[in-house]
């Protein structure tokens, strides 16, 4: 790893709970693994893998703060489920706390909470990444997408979107336009 993601990975473990930390660092590892499969920029996947939930430094109140700080514009989506906020509020902080410039990067952390219709290959990584990576606890559905997602990764998004919406309706939460529109559209791949 280059002295900058070094210095980006020491920070996130001051600021970062121990369990997020860990999370961090095997979405880290489990973007690279799919970048060398899927043929990504392997830097690209560490650094997105690295930055996509910065923003939990912050409870969600801050969060919520400092999108209006920051003149970070929230959906009425966004404020009745406050547990998308992380993904744009994070994007902001890649930019300006750890100097990221790549929009590509920026943009697998934008919608690596709900995706969204025809994502970028870095994008599906870093979804992925985030749902299968080693410290998650088992979840129905998970092991389906551990073994689709090096063969067919539009197959395991959809699984992905799937998994999320049924578990949001089972626990009577509001599911986000956009994961279905994410669902939707890999489920027509
Ligand atoms: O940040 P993580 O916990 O690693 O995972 P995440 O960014 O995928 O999801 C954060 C939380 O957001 C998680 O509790 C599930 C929830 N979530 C994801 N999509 C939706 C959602 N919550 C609602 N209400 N609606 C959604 O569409
Ligand atoms: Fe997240
Ligand atoms: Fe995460």
């Amino acid at each position: 790893m280059t002295e900058e993601l070094l210095k980006i990975q020491k920070d996130l473990s001051k600021k970062l709970k121990k369990e997020r930390f860990e999370h961090t660092i095997g979405v880290m590892y489990t973007a690279a693994s799919l970048a060398m499969c899927c043929g990504e920029d392997l830097s690209k996947a560490l650094t997105a893998g690295l930055l996509h939930d910065c923003a939990k430094a912050y409870p969600v109140k801050e969060q919520i703060k400092l999108c209006k700080k920051y003149g970070i514009g929230l959906t009425e989506s966004e404020l009745e489920m406050p547990a998308l906020i992380h993904a744009k509020l994070g994007a902001y902080l890649a930019r300006s706390e750890y100097k990221i410039k790549d929009g590509d990067i920026l943009d697998a952390v934008t919608y690596h909470t709900t995706g969204r219709p025809g994502m970028t290959m870095l994008e599906k990584i870093i979804y992925i990444a985030d749902y299968i990576e080693p410290n998650r606890r088992m979840i129905p559905g998970l092991q389906e997408v551990r073994d689709t997602v090096f063969r067919d990764i539009d197959r395991a998004v959809c699984l992905c979107a799937q998994g999320t919406i049924r578990f949001l309706s089972e626990s009577g939460k509001p599911v986000d336009p956009a994961t279905v529109g994410t669902y939707e559209y890999y489920k027509e791949k």
